[in-house]
């Protein structure tokens, strides 16, 4: 290991994080009764500017007011390029109680962005004498957020997750596709004309550059990275499919835009029991081989080695803070 050791984010179940939009108060006690981990009351792009006040006011009402039980509570400020920021975060913060956890910053873009708001939220919850720091959950959904993502997780103490904002990272980096995330048809490999095999067509992950960056950035600063939306609500197998590669890739969940996602997340971020049955396993021979001396061994006819206990302990914890 290197002497650096990147200090972790609060731990917080974030399989599925529901995006509610402000305006739209009917939705507030549902939300607050599904199975979401987190919920994002969203002041920004799911907001019609004229509504973006009274919005506002809703949320804050809601905070206080709607009992959220054991949810994680953020709220999705306008971006830094827009006159509405100062006052989401002046008015959120003054106004709504402790019950907030996190603020959810879109369209991060530069370290920069993370100060200013660090330094804003500071002066409030001094002058308030909030009891609990708000954390900071991320956006990165721009070329420019992309580019300084490293800086940009290191920035403040109270960065605890980045999320992936695939519609805004379409558009920013000008992919010419309108869907919000998923494959795009025109995004594959056709075999080599000159292979003996019949000719095959492979769709690919046009995200998992973006997707897989991220992942590190995050680690690397012991933030949580969290995929960010599926808009075809009506494709429960594409979103499963999606989730399950983020999760693989090292992602602890991922936006729902609907209530139908919600169980989908929940389900693709939780080990299944076999899962952690062989994690444990794994655990068990380690430390057998390890009272007799040995480093690597052998289970069910594969190697598994120091890393491996590493790589199960990831799979019991993550079980572990599910189930308590
Ligand atoms: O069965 P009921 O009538 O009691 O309830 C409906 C509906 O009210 C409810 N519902 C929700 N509850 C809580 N949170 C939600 N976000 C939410 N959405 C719907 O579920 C029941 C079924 O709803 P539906 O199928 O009739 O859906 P609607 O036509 O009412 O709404 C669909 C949309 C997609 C418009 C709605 O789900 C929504 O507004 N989702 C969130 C959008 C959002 O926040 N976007 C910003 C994040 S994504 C981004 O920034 C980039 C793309
Ligand atoms: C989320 O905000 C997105 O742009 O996908
Ligand atoms: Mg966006």
């Amino acid at each position: 290991m290197s002497f650096t050791t990147p200090t972790p984010a609060p731990a917080r179940l974030n399989r599925s994080e529901l995006a509610v939009p402000g305006s739209r108060i009917e939705l507030f006690e549902k939300a607050a009764k599904s199975k979401a981990d987190a919920i994002f009351l969203d002041l920004e792009d799911a907001v019609a500017p004229r509504d973006k006040e009274q919005a506002r006011k809703n949320i804050i009402a809601a905070i206080n007011d709607i009992d959220w039980g054991d949810k994680v509570l953020s709220v999705r400020i306008n971006g830094l390029d827009t006159h509405y920021m100062y006052r989401d975060v002046v008015d959120v913060l003054e106004q709504a109680g402790d019950r907030l956890d996190l603020i959810m910053i879109p369209k991060v873009g530069t370290a920069s962005d993370i100060y200013a708001l660090d330094m804003l939220a500071t002066q409030i919850e001094t002058a308030k004498g909030r009891k609990k720091p708000v954390g900071f959950e991320l956006i990165i959904e721009t070329a420019l957020g992309m580019q300084n993502i490293h800086e940009i997780a290191a920035a403040s103490k109270r960065n605890e997750s980045l999320h992936f904002g695939v519609a805004d990272y379409a558009a920013s980096t000008k992919a010419m596709t309108t869907g919000i995330g998923g494959p795009n048809p025109h995004y594959g490999v056709l075999t080599d004309k000159n292979d003996d095999a019949p000719r095959d067509y492979h769709w690919g992950d046009m995200w998992h550059y973006a997707i897989a960056r991220m992942v590190v950035a995050a680690r690397a600063n012991g933030l949580r990275p969290i995929d960010g939306p599926f808009g075809d609500f009506s494709d429960p197998e594409g979103y499963r499919a999606q989730a399950a590669r983020a999760m693989v890739l090292g992602c602890e969940g991922k936006w729902a835009i609907h209530p139908s996602q919600i169980t989908l997340a929940n389900e693709v971020y939780s080990p299944s029991e076999a899962e952690v049955t062989k994690a444990k396993r794994i655990l068990e021979a380690m430390e057998k081989a390890q009272n007799e001396g040995a480093g690597a061994v052998a289970l069910d006819g594969r190697l598994i080695d120091i890393a491996s206990i590493k790589q199960a302990e990831v799979m019991v914890r993550q079980a572990d803070i599910i189930a308590a």
